[in-house]
């Protein structure tokens, strides 16, 4: 039985293509600098990003909190919207490594000027002094939606008029550029830091960028090897990373198809509620029993996760075909019946 897993778009495997790019890599020592295939790579992405300097780091969540540990000093207050990945998923590293505290505005991912506005507290010694605003694009917990663009240079206005910086947790910001025919360099031009993902959408096994200006960089340079982050011949996941950004960006689009597939069918079976109609590439929707219809679909290889306890989402990638949607389809409207 062929395992569909919609459980996310980092369940990836490393494609044969990909494997062979691993293959060949030139490696070195990066925390000497001295690793060419981490070299490019960065160059690759702050090119791609339209910023001076990039970073390769492990993983998104230790991307997201560098930048919050480089924009901020402990006691600092952080404006973000509800539900920012940094915030709910990254087991309170915030909280730990940065010292940080929220303010959150908005709703599902998204909200305006105005928010950022009344969000800032006033500079008086009994409140957190107000420093960063994060905004997320795609946004995670809403269903991977798009922050609509002039609303997003309005709340980057804001921010800059208040004298704050600006970090984008953009794991999936080339979803947003595949889905609206913005470059990734247009929506990253706000802010002063991008955090993107080479293991989500794009397929690499391993790793994140954290891009901004050189000085940022360098800074942040730092604090990863604070954080345990500075790692060795890690060409050999880099070379991966190039090859996803040069060959795995257009194809995010077959990914957006087949959500909207699956979108059209999930309204087809009764007993399922789409939640709202898919923008990038993930579906959530609900059924009456979430427990028992996480464990039938599983029963019949096909693999999705709670967000909530009436909530699931699927999550449309490399490895899911379209007829995979079909198969997946049936599984599920068994599964309710
Ligand atoms: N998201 C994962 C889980 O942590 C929920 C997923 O399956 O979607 N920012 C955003 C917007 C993300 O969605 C994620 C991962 C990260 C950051 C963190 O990336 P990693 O997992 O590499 O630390």
């Amino acid at each position: 039985m062929r395992e569909i897993d919609l459980r996310s778009d980092t369940v990836t495997r490393p494609t044969a293509a990909m494997r062979e790019a691993i293959a060949r890599a030139e490696v070195g020592d990066d925390v000497y600098g001295e690793d060419p295939s981490v070299n490019r790579l960065q160059e690759l992405a702050a090119e791609r990003l339209g910023k001076p300097a990039a970073l390769f780091v492990p993983s998104g969540s230790m991307a997201n909190q560098l930048a919050l540990r480089a924009h901020t000093e402990h006691g600092d207050a952080v404006i973000a919207g509800t539900n920012a990945h940094l915030y709910l998923y990254e087991g309170g590293a915030a909280g730990a490594l940065s010292g940080v505290q929220f303010t959150f505005v908005g709703e599902e991912g998204l909200f305006d000027a105005d928010d950022v506005r009344g969000a800032i507290h006033p500079r008086d010694s009994h409140f957190a002094r107000t420093r960063l605003v994060c905004v997320e694009n795609t946004h995670n917990r809403s269903g991977g939606r798009v922050f609509p663009l002039e609303q997003l240079r309005a709340v980057a206005e804001a921010a800059r008029e208040e004298g704050l910086s600006l970090h984008l947790d953009g794991a999936r910001i080339f979803n947003a550029e595949v889905a609206t025919g913005v470059p990734a360099a247009v929506w990253a031009e706000p802010f002063d830091s991008v955090a993107f993902c080479l293991s989500k959408g794009l397929g690499a096994p391993v790793g994140s960028l954290i891009v901004g200006t050189r000085s940022f960089i360098e800074r942040v340079h730092r604090f990863r090897k604070m954080f345990g982050g500075g790692m060795r011949q890690a060409g050999i996941l880099a070379a991966a990373g190039s090859y996803a950004l040069e060959h795995h960006v257009k194809r995010l689009a077959e990914d957006h198809a087949n959500a909207r597939r699956l979108a059209e069918g999930l309204e087809r079976i009764p007993g399922v509620a789409l939640l709202r109609q898919p923008e990038t590439n993930m579906v959530l929707f609900q059924v009456p029993d979430v427990a028992a219809f996480v464990e039938r679909t599983r029963g019949s290889g096909l693999l999705i996760n709670p967000i909530d306890p009436v909530t699931l989402r699927a999550v449309l990638h490399l490895d899911v075909e379209a007829s995979d949607v079909q198969v997946a389809l049936e599984i599920i409207g068994k599964a309710v019946a």
